[in-house]
């Protein structure tokens, strides 16, 4: 009677749902006795001939409350034992578990495999071996559940929680968020996908950019996030000085601040320079750091730091340019290109790149689509329109006026010198063309 659970996915499944049939199955018996006995009986004992009837005085059963009290209590004990046999099943993880982190988020969830593999609101598991899920959440309560496999467990930020199973059929099953978290907790769902163990050990070494990431060691991270992550627009590891100190022979030396006083370069100041960067301001130098303080991970920051000793003698090489940059860096004769395509080369080249997005989306600074002509705001709520002389004196004076939304000083650092009046016409008509 009433079999309605999903598809039974894990090993837990078949016990689960027994018990689970079992309580109903009895629970629904024994309401259709009591109360059809109740009715049927108020039907064959009701007055009939319209008399008063006394009630007949009826003593107690001994056998019969014996009964009556026994066996429910036997029947509740065992689905106690049974229940509590189940949840210790489902709470202990074997030894032998295959570890998959999760990070929940409003609103989606993050796995990442021990080799480093990351994904998005999917999990792909080989089937036949027990899978253990470590969950976390960054912000709000989330609750990680997969009905076909009988698991659910919240998902704190203040502590780590698990669920553990080990899936009995290849498929792909529906995991959700059962905890309202917010507006889009709705949509916060997941696929569990089981696989061959032969398909996952494919799916799981393909060579996508985070393996390739995972597989380098942490100073390669460090010089991928060093890029990646802009520092390479204001410091150089050539030893010039750029908007920043060159990392160059930066570990381990005595560094002046600003107020006079010196301190040793080790982990400590190099990680609250990345996260606080107005704590302490190096002499020479203006607050022109944006913090990076939610913006990079604990590891992160440590392959930053062993990035950043490789170069403790210093180093010869060229700082590396974001990729973009370098592909446009190739041999290439500006005079044969109109003026929208030396801008869009100039675009790259001076790393306007790794601030101005060309499609819309905000980086370190407005995007370049649909800036020509726009209507804009600074923040001390002045207006402007973006025309040509406007966009001449944003690229050699960032600091006069800073749009507003974005950081006082302004991160940009000012291009004064650097570029001409010619190269900024030729970014103008390449701006024109992001319509
Ligand atoms: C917009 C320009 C800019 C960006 C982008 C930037 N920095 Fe800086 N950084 C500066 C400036 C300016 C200083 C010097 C002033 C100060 O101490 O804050 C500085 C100082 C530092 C220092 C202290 C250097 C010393 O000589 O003591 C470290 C370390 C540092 N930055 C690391 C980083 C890392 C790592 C990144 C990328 C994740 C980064 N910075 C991105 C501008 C920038
Ligand atoms: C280190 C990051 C950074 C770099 C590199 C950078 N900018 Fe900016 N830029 C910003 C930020 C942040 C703003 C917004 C605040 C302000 O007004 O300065 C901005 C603003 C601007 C504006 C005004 C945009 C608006 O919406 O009104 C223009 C134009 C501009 N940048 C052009 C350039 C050009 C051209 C280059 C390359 C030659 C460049 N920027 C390089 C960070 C950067
Ligand atoms: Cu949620």
């Amino acid at each position: 009677m009433f079999r309605y659970l999903p598809e039974q996915a894990s090993t837990f499944a078949s016990d689960v749902d027994w018990l689970h049939h079992w309580i109903t199955d009895l629970s629904v018996f024994f309401t259709v006795a009591i109360f059809g006995a109740a009715i049927l009986f108020a039907i064959i004992w009701r007055r009939k001939d319209g008399k008063h009837h006394p009630t007949p005085r009826i003593l107690g059963d001994h056998t019969l409350e014996v009964i009556w009290t026994v066996v429910p209590t036997i029947i509740c004990i065992f689905i106690a034992v049974e229940g509590i046999r189940i949840y210790k099943d489902i709470r202990t993880p074997p030894k032998n578990t295959l570890d998959i982190n999760v990070t929940a988020q409003q609103f989606g969830w993050e796995f990442e495999y021990s080799n480093g593999k990351k994904t998005n609101n999917f999990t792909t598991i080989p089937v036949g071996q027990p899978i253990k899920y470590i969950l976390r959440s960054k912000d709000v309560l989330h609750s990680f559940f997969v009905p076909a496999m009988r698991v659910k467990s919240d998902a704190l930020a203040s502590m780590y929680t698990y669920v553990w199973f080990n899936p009995i059929k290849t498929g792909e099953y529906q995991g959700f968020c059962t905890e309202y978290c917010g507006s889009g907790h709705s949509g916060m769902l997941f696929k569990v996908n089981v696989v061959s163990p032969a398909e996952y050990d494919r799916w799981l070494n393909d060579d996508s950019k985070e393996m390739m990431m995972a597989k380098m060691p942490p100073e390669d991270k460090g010089r991928e996030l060093y890029t990646s992550k802009n520092c390479v627009t204001c410091h150089s590891i050539d030893g010039s000085a750029k908007v920043g100190p060159s990392f160059a022979k930066l570990w381990n030396r005595k560094e002046v601040l600003v107020d006079g006083s010196e301190v040793l370069v080790d982990e400590n100041y190099l990680e609250e320079s990345i996260l606080y960067p107005a704590k302490k301001i190096v002499k020479g130098y203006g607050p022109l750091m944006p913090a990076y303080e939610g913006q990079l991970t604990q590891d992160e920051i440590k392959y930053l730091i062993a990035f950043i000793k490789t170069l403790e003698k210093g180093s010869l090489a060229p700082a590396p340019v974001a990729a973009t940059a370098t592909a446009a860096a190739a041999p290439i004769d500006l005079s044969k290109m109109t003026p929208a395509e030396r801008g869009k080369n100039h675009y790259q080249t001076k790393l306007c790149v790794t601030c101005h997005s060309a499609d819309g989306s905000k980086i370190i600074g407005p995007s370049f689509k649909g800036l020509y002509g726009k209507n804009g705001k600074f923040t001390d709520g002045s207006a402007y329109v973006a025309d040509d002389a406007y966009i001449q004196g944003a690229i050699w004076e960032p600091q006069a006026q800073v749009v507003e939304g974005y950081p006082v000083p302004s991160p940009m650092p000012s291009y004064k010198g650097q570029l001409s009046e010619s190269e900024i016409a030729d970014i103008v008509e390449y701006i024109k063309t992001l319509k």
